[in-house]
């Protein structure tokens, strides 16, 4: 073997040993081995010797190739189990250790009550209804045989926008009933939906606040009666608190869009200071209900000689606070995390029945 050729040999030898990655391994390897390698380039020689020479050389170079290819292939090898068992050691996991904890959302009780209230009625046989938050006059005081004159209309207690374009006052709705008016007008009898939804009045103490929610149902058909009206509120009252023999009353009432009206009372007990539902003797009022006054059904074009029904209405924060014991309702909408951890409630415990109907 020429001493040029040992001293390449050991000088790639060398290199690939001494490559610390399996990158600088491979730069040694094509400057040795590929096209314009330095042993390639010796083989291109090999054409200009005589024949015994060009056997001899050939011979060693051939050997040398395979030596250096061999020691290159083996230090590759080393290099990769080397990559590996880093790889292993850094990004090892402990598979005993614990979870980290998922902090958990918390669904509002508005937001709970709503859908239980939903789960009932669902049952009843009504569907949801929903509607815009800011209505017009008529949807929200005309249609419902509220007059000009009636004090719910006054700036004091309504939540008025600027005037409009075409020089009219919207409102932001104080009762959902705008929605039940619309489907009134857009679809014809059989109706049978309940609405649920934000309303707005100008009102803050300790039990109003300026944002609220209500649920209102309405059925229009040729044959409800008050005997339907009152099946479906005390089916709804025993239902809603859970008392099976929850005592019901009706009390003769007064609303512009309902006649004959009748507020619903539960029984309840107030001794000493603590509020019980469904026991003693006293009586605590739930919600307001009547039959649709025929002018309500004439102004949504219903025909009132062939058609009649029952509507009825109930604040949502107030059953919310019946049922779960919050006593303050301003605290609803302080957004207060603590108590919504405290009042609120684990959203995957079953599924919404929002999406079942
Ligand atoms: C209450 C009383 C009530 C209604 C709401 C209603 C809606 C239409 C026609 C007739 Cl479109 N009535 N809604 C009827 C009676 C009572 O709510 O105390 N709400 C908190």
């Amino acid at each position: 073997m020429t001493n040029e050729l040992e001293s390449l040999r050991s000088e790639v030898m060398d290199a690939a040993a001494a490559a610390a990655d399996l990158g600088a391994l491979e730069s040694v390897r094509v400057g040795a081995l590929g096209k314009k390698g330095s042993i390639t380039a010796l083989f291109k020689g090999l054409g200009g010797l005589e024949p015994e020479q060009r056997k001899l050389q050939g011979e060693a170079l051939n050997r040398v190739k395979d030596e250096v290819a061999a020691a290159i292939e083996a230090r590759q090898s080393e290099l990769a189990d080397a990559e590996l068992e880093a790889r292993l050691a850094r990004e090892r996991v402990d598979v005993s250790l614990p979870p980290r904890p998922t902090r958990l959302g918390r669904l509002h009780p508005i937001s709970r009550t709503v859908e239980e209230m939903i789960a009932i009625f669902g049952e009843m046989g009504f569907s949801v209804a929903t509607g815009p938050h800011i209505e017009d006059d008529f949807h929200n005081f005309t249609a419902l045989n509220i007059h000009e004159e009636h004090p719910a209309r006054q700036e004091m207690d309504t939540f008025y926008l600027p005037e409009n374009a075409e020089g009219q006052r919207m409102v932001l709705r104080t009762h959902t009933s705008p929605v039940q008016i619309r489907t009134m007008q857009a679809v014809e009898p059989p109706i049978r939906i309940i609405v649920p939804g934000r309303t707005f009045r100008a009102d803050y103490d300790a039990t109003h606040t300026p944002m609220f929610h209500q649920l209102e149902g309405l059925v229009v058909d040729e044959t409800t009666h008050m005997g339907h009206l009152k099946g479906t509120l005390v089916e709804f009252c025993r239902a809603i608190f859970g008392v099976e023999d929850l005592p019901v009353r009706f009390r003769a009432s007064y609303f512009p869009f309902t006649e004959p009206s009748a507020e619903v009372d539960i029984g309840c007990s107030r001794a000493g200071g603590e509020l019980k539902i469904g026991a003693g003797d006293d009586w605590l009022e739930i919600l307001g209900s009547g039959m649709v006054h025929p002018k309500v059904l004439e102004n949504c074009g219903i025909d009132s000689s062939r058609y009649q029904g029952y509507a009825f209405g109930m604040g949502i924060e107030r059953i919310a606070m019946l049922k779960y014991g919050i006593p303050d309702l301003r605290t609803f909408y302080e957004a207060d995390i603590r108590w919504l951890r405290h009042y609120g409630f684990v959203p995957l415990a079953e599924p919404s029945m929002v999406r079942g109907l």
